[in-house]
């Protein structure tokens, strides 16, 4: 296979002038009709019938003609055929044969036609032109010049496909001939050299002939080259909607399209200078630095700026954007445009942080500017989301900030907020969370209406070549199951970059799909500038060192033809210098750091001018019993006219009627009613996850299904209030890292929301881990955002085998802030510790617990996630109801809920305190009831996990003096609660006696797939926790 990529030194950039210039060099004659075309010695306007506009006719007979000779008349098709095989003026045309055709008319005709050999030729040459044309289409990029080291193929292969004729002035006439003479001789097309100067018909899949109809075919393969195996390869044709492609040809195949006006170059090559000095400043300042320069790819700030300027003129005013470590300081400085001073002092390690947390490196934080927009002139508003280190893991987290923001604004086709987001080559390929996050893309509830992807592919990771690093030809194949558009383009071709880009946002704003820009450049220095790249790649790096940097290229390219001269180009430069040294100054100044300068998403209004809560106190979350009654009735009916529900639905909100008629609920109707209220209160409420509408276990059923007519739903919860705020309830696509990081953004952007998701079970949340333990956990304490999010995770040892029962609260609890080891000094436990803490984890015992934890979320005057472990068997036990009495006006959630039967009226005689929390507690307690053991016992429930109720608990550890203090629970000793607890516990009581355990063993798996075994252990720590003489033998 002939390897036909051309050498780097071959590269330049093709600029439309030239483009159009070559074209009309090449250009043949107006061919507009077949006779032309063809040449024939039988001019057919000889024939008698073809005058005038009769000429439309026939041209319209003979395309048809020629896709299909049996669709059309006889007559015409033995005219076509005669005509093509050159009969003599006025013979061409036979009258139609009468319908008493004699055989011996029709035979004459035949074997006219047959003495023609050419006219089979003609029809398959026209069919093999065609093929060509299309194979370009899909196979073009496969040989576009996209790497400007010229040394590695974009799509990691070096063959030229089979089925393109890569003629090229740029290549060896011999090698053309040849490539020629195999097609030909492999049978490809059955098109050969004699063919190239002959006029062939354009297909209407094709733009190439711009107001031409038909080319010679000589003309047609160099248009094609041009149009996709230049400096962009363009990958769309998967795409299965005719007029996205026929969008996306007539954007890169017409003849001189990619124009730019001497103003655009000149505004172009100013955001070059940018780019490129912006890291030259930084290297000469803080050369031992690490700021993953963009060297290299200095092309992106034009490149994301011209997305940005694209957008702005169609109406987006606020774009949403992530992106990882590289090239991001420049990003802010240059797209963002955030105060350089603010950038360098960054990089001032004597500077003191300002506030509270761990604070982040530089190359992380984020950013939220609001500004002109200098090209349209329109306000524009960015946004920079912090990130952490773990790539691609912002993708989601964007995107659900992103339709917040639309939703805030009502913008419910994406036209004035959008998202972009940037990628590694690496990353892209390599992160699962890409494909997850390209699934929400076109889902009702999560779609953002089209993103705009650019990839910095800089054909490599850290030490890694991505042959090593991928499978798949290109690093951006992931977007093609979404159908989105790829542009490849060679990143030392500015205008064809910018070209590029110009055509991703209109794609955007066209078809609100989401499109992918794969800049193929290189990285100039090691993966940092701390990095010594040639320990791996030496011969790649000798080749970078010999790359004129892309700046150069373009000046050098804008001066030959006269767009700027000398001098105004280094002034361009010094201008932007000093720029940076009056803002480098003027950084010194600087005494502190300022993390909450880099918020991505400021909550304006909910804080004070400093930042701080508005108040420190938390009012009751209560709710009067005519809201109670009222949100009960809607929960228990169906509120549209004519909607036939399931009959065992039915059944259902029967009994929730009984319940509400009984002053009582259950943990669905618990929910109803904290969800309903905040409503009322104008609160928006979203609530994903998988199968959440109805349930996984088919307790919660927010949206009804009529049962007559398909896609026809109520959701009961939108029909409370007159004004109430709208509820969302959206079954979310398989996917826990990408829905959750959704889920989180959306949550970023407003505090006035209460956004949940729900994990189908909870130790699904593990494939969530990098959402948690990156952004929820820690993110309050690295980027001073706060973040409401609640997580519900079904949690229960209930015999289901070791997958479906632990939601893992170990781990929750062992990334929680709380020091074990100290009391803390606090006036206000109920508050101000959950304003010190990172997260609040719960585990509620009682539906109206459940119901006040939700509303407190939104009545704290600021905002934590919450984690809550929800239960399974509890959902119908009988005896986890709450009284309408436990939720109103005065009521509040429960930290802890102490014992209150006949041991706590005789605390001196209790001989055991059992601790635990959430539904081990019916267990215990039906078994103390078992053993008649009600004073002997107290059972007090941790409600509220973390902050640790130290106070609460203090108090009833102190309040039964005679008794052993044991932790009950029904996981496995290292699993569960325990670790946390015990330490805890112990410094409530200065450490003066033990604490017990009494739960499962420790064990590797989080329970028993054996339903017998399962049992045995509960009825063993259910023994245990009654067995007063247990812990003898230690004590
Ligand atoms: C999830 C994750 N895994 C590994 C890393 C470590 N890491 C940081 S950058 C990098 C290479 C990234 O390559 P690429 O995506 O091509 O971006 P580039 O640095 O080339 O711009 C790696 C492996 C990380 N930050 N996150
Ligand atoms: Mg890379």
């Amino acid at each position: 296979m002939f390897h036909l990529r051309t050498c780097a030194a071959k590269l330049r950039p093709l600029t439309a002038s030239q483009t159009v210039k070559t074209i009309s060099q090449h250009k043949p004659a107006a061919p507009r009709t077949f006779q032309q075309i063809r040449s024939y010695s039988a001019p057919v306007a000889a024939e008698p019938f073809l005058s005038g506009t009769s000429s439309n006719y026939v041209e319209e007979m003979y395309y048809a003609w020629l896709e299909n000779p049996k669709s059309v008349h006889k007559s015409w098709d033995i005219f076509f055929r005669n005509a093509n095989a050159g009969a003599a003026p006025g013979t061409a045309y036979q009258s139609p044969p009468p319908l008493s055709t004699s055989l011996s008319a029709l035979t004459q005709a035949q074997s006219l036609v047959q003495a023609q050999p050419n006219v089979d030729k003609l029809v398959d040459d026209h069919l093999a032109v065609q093929s060509l044309i299309r194979a370009y289409q899909i196979r073009g990029h496969h040989v576009a010049q996209l790497d400007p080291l010229g040394i590695l193929d974009a799509d990691l292969d070096s063959c030229v496909p089979a089925d393109i004729i890569t003629s090229s002035d740029k290549l060896d006439l011999a090698v053309f001939k040849e490539r020629l003479r195999l097609l030909t001789v492999g049978g490809f097309y059955g098109l050969d050299e004699s063919d190239l100067d002959k006029v062939f018909h354009l297909p209407t899949t094709t733009f190439i002939g711009g107001n031409e109809s038909a080319l010679p075919l000589r003309e047609i393969i160099r248009r094609l080259e041009m149009a996709y195996c230049q400096h962009v390869g363009v990958e769309f044709m998967f795409i299965n909607d005719l007029e996205q492609c026929q969008w996306i040809r007539r954007k890169f195949e017409t003849p001189g399209i990619m124009q730019f006006t001497t103003d655009e170059k000149r505004t172009l090559l100013a955001r070059l200078v940018r780019s490129t000095r912006f890291e030259e400043f930084l290297h000469r300042k803080w050369s031992s630095e690490k700021r993953f320069g963009l060297e290299g790819c200095e092309v992106l700030i034009p490149a994301l700026k011209t997305i940005i300027d694209k957008s702005s003129a169609n109406g987006v005013d606020y774009v949403i954007m992530g992106m990882p470590h590289r090239g991001r300081l420049n990003v802010l400085a240059n797209v963002i445009r955030k105060e350089l001073e603010q950038i360098f002092c960054q990089f001032d390690s004597k500077l003191e942080a300002a506030d509270e947390g761990s604070g982040d490196v530089k190359y992380h934080l984020g950013m939220y500017h609001r500004r002109i927009n200098r090209v349209t002139e329109r306000n524009i508003t960015l946004s920079l989301v912090a990130n952490p280190s773990h790539l691609e893991a912002a993708d989601p987290v964007v995107m659900g900030k992103t339709k917040a923001e639309q939703f805030y604004c009502g913008d419910t086709k994406g036209k004035k907020v959008m998202s972009i987001l940037l990628h590694g080559d690496a990353a892209f390929a390599g992160q699962g969370i890409v494909y997850e996050t390209f699934h929400l893309s076109d889902l009702p509830s999560y779609t953002t209406h089209g993103t705009v992807h650019v990839v910095v592919n800089n054909q490599i990771g850290f030490t890694t070549d991505p042959r090593m690093a991928r499978s798949s030809p290109y690093p951006t194949d992931v977007a093609r199951v979404v159908n989105a558009p790829i542009f490849h383009v060679n990143a030392d071709d500015p205008e064809a970059v910018v070209y590029v880009c110009n055509v991703a946002a209109e794609w955007r704003s066209t078809f609100h799909k989401d499109v992918v820009v794969d800049l193929v450049c290189y990285r100039r220095n090691g993966h940092n500038e701390m990095d010594e790249p040639m320990f791996t790649q030496p011969l790649m790096y000798n080749q970078i060192r010999k790359q004129k940097p892309v700046l150069q290229k373009y000046a050098e390219m804008l001066i030959s033809e006269g767009v700027v001269n000398q001098p105004e180009y280094e002034e361009e430069i010094s201008k932007y210098d000093r720029i940076c040294e009056e803002a480098h100054a003027r950084s010194k100044d600087e005494k502190i750091l300022h993390i909450k300068h880099w918020l991505d998403s400021p909550w304006p209004g909910f804080f004070t001018l400093e930042g701080q809560p508005r108040s420190m106190t938390c009012p009751s979350t209560g709710l009067n019993e005519e809201d109670l009654a009222h949100i009960g009735k809607v929960a228990s009916s169906v509120p549209v006219e004519d909607f036939t529900i399931h009959g065992g639905l039915s059944r259902i909100l029967k009994t929730r009627g009984k319940l509400v008629k009984n002053r009582t609920v259950d943990w669905a109707l618990a929910e109803y009613m904290a969800f309903g209220s905040l409503l009322k209160e104008g609160i928006h409420i979203r609530l994903s996850g998988q199968d959440v509408e109805r349930g996984t276990f088919s307790h919660r059923h927010h949206v009804l299904h009529d049962q007559n007519v398909d896609k026809r739903t109520c959701i009961p919860m939108n029909h409370l209030w007159p004004n109430q705020a709208p509820y969302t309830v959206c079954n979310s696509s398989l996917s826990e890292y990408g829905v959750l990081g959704f889920e989180l953004g959306f949550a970023m952007a407003s505090p006035n929301a209460l956004v949940l998701w729900e994990a189908q079970f909870g130790d699904f949340h593990n494939t969530a881990q990098c959402i948690i333990d990156q952004f929820i956990c820690p993110g309050q304490a690295k980027w001073v955002r706060q973040n409401g999010i609640v997580l519900l995770l079904p949690h229960g040892m209930e015999g289901m085998g070791p997958e479906h029962s632990s939601a893992r609260p170990e781990r929750f609890l062992q990334m929680c802030n709380d020091d074990p080891d100290v009391f803390p000094k606090l006036d206000d436990f109920d508050v101000r510790q959950l304003y010190d803490c990172n997260w609040i984890v719960v585990n509620c015992s009682t539906p109206a617990n459940f119901f006040h934890v939700l509303r407190r979320q939104i009545h704290l005057p600021f905002r934590k996630p919450l984690i809550i472990f929800t239960p399974k068997s509890l959902l119908r036990h009988p005896e986890a109801r709450s009284s309408f009495d436990d939720m109103l006006p005065g009521t509040n959630f429960l930290r802890v809920i102490p014992e209150s039967g006949p041991a706590a009226q005789n605390p001196d005689n209790v001989k055991r305190v059992l601790f635990c929390t959430g539904k081990v507690y019916y267990e215990l307690t039906r078994e103390r009831k078992t053993r008649d053991m009600e004073p002997d016992v107290a059972i007090t429930r941790v409600e509220q996990l973390s902050p640790f109720p130290f106070d609460l608990l203090q108090r009833e550890a102190l309040k039964y003096p005679n008794a052993e203090l044991v932790w009950c629970q029904e996981e496995h000793k290292n699993q569960g609660y325990y670790d946390y607890v015990k330490p805890r516990l112990r410094t409530t009581i200065d450490r003066a006696k033990p604490v017990w355990y009494a739960g499962r063993d420790p064990a590797a798996a989080p329970a028993t797939g054996n339903k017998k075994t399962h049992l045995t252990e509960l009825q063993r720590l259910l023994d245990t926790a009654f067995n007063l003489d247990a812990y003898k033998a230690f004590s």
